[in-house]
Order: C-alpha cells, then structure tokens, then sequence
C-alpha cells in the first residue's frame, strides 16, 4: 500500500497553534485546537491536553498488568479519581489484569462515566509481539467502552511514556487499531473518539498517522481537518 508523507505544515501548525494557546491561557482546555475526521459515524480527533480534565463517557487509562497504579498517566487519573477507583480495581480485579487486555471500573470524581484500564506492552525492541498487544489494548478498550454505553472515548498514547514504545510506531498502530475497530464494529455507539494527548512529539506522532489514515482511508472516512473544540 502506498504511503503518503504527513502534511507536516498541518502539523506545525497545530502544534504551533496549540503552543500559542496554552501561553496566552493555559487552563482553557475547551478552546484547544483539535485535528478531526471521521470515520463511518464516528469522529475521531486527537487534542493537547491533561486526559483527567477532558469530559468524555470513558476515559481509558495506560495501566500495569498488577492494576495497582503508578506514574505517569495512570498516577495522574488515580490522584483525580480519588481512592474508590483503587478500591475498586481492587475488589473486582484481584488478579489484575494480561497485556493486550483492559478492565473497566467507574470513575470517581474524574469528568467521566468510566475509566478502562489498558494494559500496554513495554517496549523490549519489537520482539515479542508488541504491535499486536498493543493493537490488543486499543481494542479491547473499544469493546467495553461499547458493552457500557459509553457514546465518547479518550485515550492516552498507551505505551509511548514509561513503557518506551517508539511514538510513529505506537500512532500507527493506534490510529490504525481504532479505524479497524470502527470499520468492524459500525453501530458501536460510540460517536467520539479522541487522543488526548501529553507533548509535543507525541502530537506530532499521532497527527501524522491520522494525516497517513486520511490518505489510505477509502469512502469511510472524511478528510482530517483542523477544528476547535466547544
Ligand atoms: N493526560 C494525557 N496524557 C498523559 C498524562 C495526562 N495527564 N500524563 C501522562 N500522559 P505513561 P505507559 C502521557 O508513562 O507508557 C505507569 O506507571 C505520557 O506523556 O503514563 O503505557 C503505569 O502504572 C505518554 O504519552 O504510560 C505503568 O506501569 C502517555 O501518557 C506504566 O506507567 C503514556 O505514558 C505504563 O506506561
């Protein structure tokens, strides 16, 4: 399959854009600039901005196989959602939970329905089936949110912090991942779909793998777009 090069002045633009935004008013997540298109009924986006602050049904976690918390994303949305979500996992999730796979709780005091916790490989060099575990937490992740209801969806880039995964590698697959599951599944509900995402380079990552999906989508999506979110 042909691959087209990301529109890279998109790219700069958003992230630019984004930059400018969050110097003039840093706590104004509503206003922030989001890349969005669609697929079949479904809208998917990818913004800048703090997961535990964006309103969506699920907001889905990148957690540890043990469930039991930690840094990064998962240390962010625990300290938001308050100790009922620990407890939670911990009641109802004992053995934690494999690789690839995910588990759903309520959410706390977060501005959400749900979280699901996505299990996440660490990168260990692309070795030892890391694309397809990953490939796995996104969705998996979809299934619950769908078996719960949930009409919108956050996820964090799962994998691309303290688990290591290469950022273009891990986009690629996510984006792909969802557009797979929204191809498989098209009266899933769920109408929203965004990447909420933390840096610059992770942006980037994400933005030009929605660029490439915009160029290999076929009648089922609609061309990626700048927009501004509320
Ligand atoms: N909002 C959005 N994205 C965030 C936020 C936030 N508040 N905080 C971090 N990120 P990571 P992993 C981004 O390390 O790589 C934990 O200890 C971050 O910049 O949270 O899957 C777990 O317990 C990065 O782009 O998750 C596991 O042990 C992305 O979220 C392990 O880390 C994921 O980074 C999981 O590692």
């Amino acid at each position: 399959m042909e691959r087209h090069a990301p529109d890279s002045r998109l790219v700069d633009r958003l992230v630019a854009w984004r930059l400018r935004i969050a110097a003039r008013s840093p706590s104004l997540p509503q206003m922030a600039k989001t890349l969005v298109t669609r697929i079949g009924s479904t809208e998917l986006s990818l913004v800048q901005e703090d997961i535990t602050r964006f309103p969506a049904d699920a907001i889905v976690n990148a957690a540890n196989r043990a469930l039991r918390g930690g840094g990064g994303v998962d240390g962010a949305i625990h300290a938001a959602a308050g100790p009922e979500l620990m407890e939670e996992l911990r009641a109802r999730y004992p053995a934690g939970c494999p690789t690839g796979s995910a588990v759903i709780t309520d959410a706390g005091r977060l501005p959400a329905r749900h979280v699901i916790h996505a299990v996440g490989p660490a990168w260990g060099g692309g070795t030892t089936g890391e694309p397809a575990l990953l490939a796995s937490a996104y969705r998996t992740s979809l299934d619950l949110a769908a078996q719960a209801g949930a009409l919108s969806v956050a996820f964090p880039a799962i994998s691309c912090g303290i688990y290591g995964y290469p950022l273009d590698r891990a986009a690629a697959i996510a984006i792909g991942a969802v557009r797979a599951w929204l191809t498989v599944h098209p009266d899933s509900g769920i109408q929203r779909i965004t990447f909420v995402l933390r840096g610059d380079d992770t942006v980037r990552a994400f933005a030009g793998a929605l660029q490439d999906l915009d160029s290999v989508a076929g009648r089922d999506s609609e061309p990626v777009k700048e927009a501004r979110l509320g």
